[in-house]
């Protein structure tokens, strides 16, 4: 008997969807960091044993969308709430502000079992966690909640075994030796924009779209020419930095990150390019892969 299903993990925004899905793979497949709005495709992992196939799917966090981009974020999350067979509905057990309506009642009305899982308990303590176990079983009475920590992954080793026993009957959907749906250039735009997240402020990491032109490997080399697009003059100055200092750090991080991803050498080359408000528009959006 071969049991196959989407697990779908969703929440809001920095809860730590990302993190769990990389501990859960155990492998970093997705990028993770302090800032919300990190995550903006979805992004499946496709964990394989001889008898099972779970295929986890990552998603943005979900927001009220202010712009073009927000909007197709959105969307992807959209696709997550119609096709799975198990939620992994992640809530950061230290935020402070209310739940996110929508998805507490669409998490309600479809009729599929909700693992609620309470993260970042250890910066937690044990009464403020009672607290919350009590309050989301109240909001979402259905679903079994369990308390975790995605990052020093406690309580993560209970997930699978409970996944294999809510999962249906069904052959593979993916070869049994793939991993994910996503590119080797997805995971290196990623892995840049990561960086960029991490290196810089304010609105210039959310007006940063990463498109990989050229990868190819030689000689056991890859070869990378990646184009950083900002959307004003401005902030291509800030990307660049005195003297370029500021791109060259992005670009050493990323590629050390890289190397230690494929197992191989990586010449990165970085550009960057300004296209005009390019996430309020609706040619460029679907250019970059936001349909
Ligand atoms: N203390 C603590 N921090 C955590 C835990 N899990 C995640 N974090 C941190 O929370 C922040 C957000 O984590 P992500 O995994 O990027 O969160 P996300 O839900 O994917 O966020 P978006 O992609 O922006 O929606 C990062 O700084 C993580 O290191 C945890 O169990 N404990
Ligand atoms: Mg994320």
């Amino acid at each position: 008997m071969h049991k196959a299903g989407f697990v779908n993990i969703v929440g809001k925004p920095n809860a730590g969807k990302s993190t769990l899905l990389n501990q859960l793979m155990g492998e970093k497949l997705a990028i993770v960091t302090q800032k919300a709005q990190t995550t903006r495709h979805r992004i499946f992992g496709i964990y394989n044993e001889e008898d099972v196939q779970i295929v986890f799917s990552d998603t943005p966090g979900v927001l009220d969308p202010k712009y073009g981009l927000q909007e197709k974020m959105m969307d992807f999350v959209k696709d997550s709430l119609q096709d799975a067979d198990v939620f992994l509905f992640i809530v950061d057990v230290t935020d402070k502000d209310a739940p996110n309506e929508f998805l507490v009642e669409k998490l309600n009305k479809i009729p599929v079992p909700v693992l609620l899982l309470l993260n970042k308990m250890d910066a937690s303590n044990q009464e403020a966690l009672i607290e919350k176990v009590e309050f989301w079983h109240n909001l979402i009475p259905k679903a079994e909640i369990l308390p975790i920590s995605a990052l020093e992954g406690f309580n993560t080793d209970i997930i699978l075994p409970k996944l294999k026993t809510l999962l249906p009957e069904n052959p593979p959907y993916y070869d049994k030796d793939q991993f994910t749906d996503k590119s080797e250039r997805f995971f290196v735009n990623e892995t840049i924009r990561e960086k960029i997240l991490l290196n810089y402020d304010k609105e210039i990491p959310y007006s940063v779209e990463v498109v990989t032109e050229i990868f190819k490997e030689k000689e056991g080399i890859i070869f990378i020419d990646s184009i950083i697009y900002v959307e004003r003059d401005t902030q291509k100055g800030i990307i660049i930095g005195n003297k370029g200092d500021a791109i060259k750090k992005v670009g050493t991080e990323a590629r050390i990150d890289l190397e230690k991803f494929f197992s191989k050498k990586i010449h990165l080359n970085l550009f960057v390019k300004v296209k005009k408000d390019w996430r309020k528009n609706e040619r460029d959006l679907k250019n970059f892969g936001y349909r």
